[in-house]
């Protein structure tokens, strides 16, 4: 990949806010880029691509699951698929799309092929959104000497399915009704001006298309997003009366910005929302001032004219987006279920995914918690191998009204999970919810998950 890395980013130090009160970046337990968005059955299923803590360059090695039903509170599904599931990958688990077909999922995914060494596209097969997925060719889908990187699948009313992919040139197939088969040849879209707008001072890339296309169909209007320009990217977009062109390049969705070198956009429509997904690297960059490509998705409302055009949003937002539903506190919501945190992990063993990393005032803030039914106690499964601590239970704010305290013992084992009951202070109506560790200095227990007993 092409990218000029930007050393004036060195210089940057950004500082996220620790109020409490912010919403992007969406994930803070893992960096997280290339955001692929879907919608099946009333949920958002994020699949996203993941920088390695220690990344410096793009040091990515598996795909990560992330679900919502508010927008706000994002449940962490860990990895659910890896280049390593490939046997013809060699690495490079770059920007992947998932897409629902006939109940079969179906996840195209770049990666540096063995076979070339260079980049190629795989796809995954599983019969549920969580996976498992495989890999039913054993072999990639689409593989050219060119190099292949950003693949976005798009299903069309009539069912004809499209893969698109590129840097720094767009190229689509159709696919067969099976999804893991091409219809046809690649085609290789015409890189004018007119369909991608003018980039000055670049012969090799004359488009504002740079790389991570990503297909959306409104109002049987078709629209190609694009991270724009490098470096930094933006996000662009053109638009057509047909998937397979010709495109109209309509303008930027978002200009590209210091505080972000890479973009990517994923779009979809939820609960009568449009939405596009990116990210920033705002939490790297409240960690340390070098630039490394450690990246956090984010969120913002999309807004569109009566012409279909789409209305530029300024730089991602702190506060990001707004609820759309709300968190019922009285079933079993587990801890990596998170609208903030600060200084936490998570981590999956074969029981399931848990919150870790647990230090003295660390927190989760889980948002639009709706106390309709009161609640008397309140139920943490957690586990500790040291003297444990304590969970303090706020309302609406880090030093909010605390409402209970959750003390954990030791249990044995860092996954010896027991149950903690607290007593709560009467609570009615509808709350953000902050569960603040206290406790002594070493790492003081893993939590599993958590609910209130009415
Ligand atoms: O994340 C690795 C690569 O960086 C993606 O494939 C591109 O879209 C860019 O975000």
């Amino acid at each position: 990949m092409d990218k000029m890395k930007s050393l004036f980013l060195s210089s940057l130090l950004v500082v996220v806010s620790t109020s409490g009160l912010a919403q992007n970046p969406i994930i803070q337990t893992n960096y997280t880029a290339d955001p692929a968005p879907m919608v099946y059955n009333d949920k958002v299923y994020l699949y996203t691509t993941h920088d390695e803590d220690n990344s410096t360059w793009f040091t990515m090695n598996d795909w990560r699951l992330y679900t919502t039903s508010d927008m706000v509170n994002w449940t962490d599904h860990g990895a659910v698929l890896s280049y390593t599931d490939f046997s013809w990958a060699k690495g490079d688990a770059w920007a992947p799309q998932c897409i629902e077909r006939d109940g079969k999922f179906y996840m195209y995914v770049p990666m540096i092929s063995n076979i070339n060494n260079r980049g190629a596209i795989g796809v995954a097969v599983a019969d549920s959104p969580y996976g498992p997925f495989y890999d039913p060719l054993g072999k990639p889908l689409v593989q050219s000497e060119w190099g292949d990187i950003d693949p976005t699948v798009f299903i069309d009313d009539d069912r004809q399915a499209y893969l698109y992919w590129g840097n720094p040139n767009l190229y689509y197939v159709k696919l067969n009704e099976d999804m893991i088969s091409c219809d046809g040849e690649v085609v290789h879209e015409q890189m004018t001006h007119e369909a991608f707008g003018e980039r000055k001072g670049n012969q090799k890339r004359p488009t504002l298309y740079e790389e991570g296309p990503w297909a959306y169909k409104r109002k049987n209007k078709y629209y190609m997003a694009f991270a724009s320009t490098c470096c930094p990217e933006g996000m662009g977009y053109s638009m057509s009366d047909s998937p397979t062109g010709p495109w109209v390049y309509k303008g930027m969705i978002m200009e590209g910005d210091r505080r972000s070198n890479g973009n990517h956009p994923g779009i979809i429509d939820y609960k009568g929302n449009t939405y596009v997904f990116g990210f920033n690297y705002d939490i790297h960059f409240s960690k340390i001032s070098q630039h490394y490509e450690r990246r956090s998705i984010c969120v913002e409302k999309l807004t569109f004219n009566p012409d279909g055009t789409i209305q530029q949003l300024p730089f991602w937002t702190a506060k990001g987006v707004d609820p759309v539903g709300k968190l019922d506190p009285y079933r079993r919501i587990e801890a990596e279920t998170i609208a903030w945190s600060e200084g936490l992990k998570t981590e999956k063993s074969e029981a399931g995914m848990y919150v870790t990393a647990i230090h003295d005032g660390d927190y989760i803030r889980v948002r639009n918690v709706d106390f309709k039914k009161g609640a008397k106690s309140f139920e943490a499964v957690a586990a500790s191998s040291s003297s444990g601590g304590q969970i303090e239970i706020r309302l609406d704010n880090k030093e909010g009204t605390l409402i209970g305290t959750c003390v954990i013992g030791n249990t044995g084992g860092p996954e010896s999970w027991k149950t903690f009951q607290a007593q709560v202070d009467k609570v009615k109506g509808v709350h953000d919810v902050y569960f603040i560790f206290r406790g002594g200095e070493d790492e003081l227990f893993n939590f599993d998950c958590w609910k209130f007993i009415r």
